[in-house]
């Protein structure tokens, strides 16, 4: 390719001149990998694209993400392995998942504690954020500011819609590799399975699963519709990626680089939010021309099923009143 003046001017110019850094001639770049279980297609991978070519261009092509979709690097169990072990330098990752590692970073996944996104940013962008961030950081993992959305979770299904708890009950339902997902659907008396995301459409395909749960920008983006019949609208939890770096790769970058690519994973975030908030307002008649089919579903019942179970309180429990009392600033009284 080559590069004309016009070009490299027109690529330049919307940057704030005084963020740009020219590379010392033979310096070598640092190539840092930033992994993650999505496609391609999903905002999350449009966004840290973008994120690392204005990281590319404010560090005069010293700093350079590579950008690794769909679990090309391992399933997110392997990948979290190799984050802590330095091989992969960022990773995003669902805060529930990273509850294997890190406990209290589950409990944003309560079930039903979030009513909307009203409720739900400044919950995390705030004290509730806040306190995930120092315990992940107490397990030598740094988390950047802002999460990235992955949405409200509603449950698919080969067989039949999902509108009351009985509705799960002896399910095969996949969930993720998470000890608060699978509580959760024990609860209310479904049978999950915990797989990786990188298994699941082979999973859904083969009948090991005959269900999952998932946001509609991921159930569209890795096309789970088409082994997928139902979609039922529990909208049972939020769910976010936290951008998780290695500590100590992180340390290693110049430190007005730590500040550009710090600076520009959060505006990435803050740009993915947008998206997924659209496409969750506009998938579900995309969908289902695809051949899904929709059902609205009353909540009252799944949480009359959890509180029965001893859910809240079990989990309650488990996170220590501390924490609790952060989640219930944010949303009102569980339980
Ligand atoms: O594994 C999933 O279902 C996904 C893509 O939503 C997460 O990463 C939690």
């Amino acid at each position: 390719m080559t590069i004309t003046r016009r070009r490299l001017l027109a690529g330049t110019s919307a940057l704030p001149l005084v963020a740009i850094r020219t590379r010392p001639a033979g310096a070598a770049a640092i190539v840092c990998k930033f992994a993650n279980n999505l496609p391609p297609a999903h905002p999350l991978n449009l966004r840290a694209t973008e994120a690392a070519g204005r990281i590319a261009a404010a560090t005069g092509g010293e700093v350079q993400l590579r950008i690794f979709p769909s679990s090309q690097l391992g399933s997110d169990t392997d990948t979290l392995a190799q984050l802590r072990a330095g091989g992969v330098e960022f990773f995003t990752l669902s805060g529930l998942i990273l509850a294997t590692l890190v406990p209290a970073a589950s409990i944003n996944g309560i079930g039903f504690a979030f009513n909307s996104y009203d409720q739900v940013w400044p919950a995390m962008d705030g004290a509730l954020g806040g306190f995930i961030r120092e315990a992940i950081a107490a397990r030598g993992l740094l988390a950047m500011t802002k999460i990235w959305d992955n949405g409200f979770r509603h449950i698919t299904t080969s067989s039949h819609p999902v509108s009351v708890p009985d509705d799960l009950h002896g399910m095969k339902l996949r969930v993720p590799v998470s000890p608060l997902w699978t509580s959760l659907f024990q609860a209310f008396g479904a049978a999950p399975v915990s797989i990786n995301f990188n298994e699941v459409y082979p999973a859904l395909q083969t009948h090991l699963a005959d269900g999952e749960e998932n946001p509609l920008a991921v159930i569209d983006a890795a096309r789970l519709y088409e082994v997928q019949k139902y979609c039922s609208l529990t909208g049972h939890m939020w769910d976010g990626f936290w951008c998780l770096a290695n500590r100590r790769a992180f340390a290693r970058l110049p430190a007005d680089a730590q500040t550009i690519v710090a600076r520009e994973l959060d505006r990435a975030a803050l740009d993915e939010r947008g998206d997924v908030a659209a496409l969750n307002a506009s998938l579900r008649g995309k969908l289902t021309q695809s051949g899904m089919v929709f059902n609205e579903v009353d909540t009252a019942p799944f949480r009359d099923a959890l509180r029965r179970a001893g859910f809240y309180a079990e989990w309650r429990r488990r996170y220590g009143d501390a924490a609790w009392t952060v989640l219930e600033g944010a949303v009102g009284t569980l339980s």
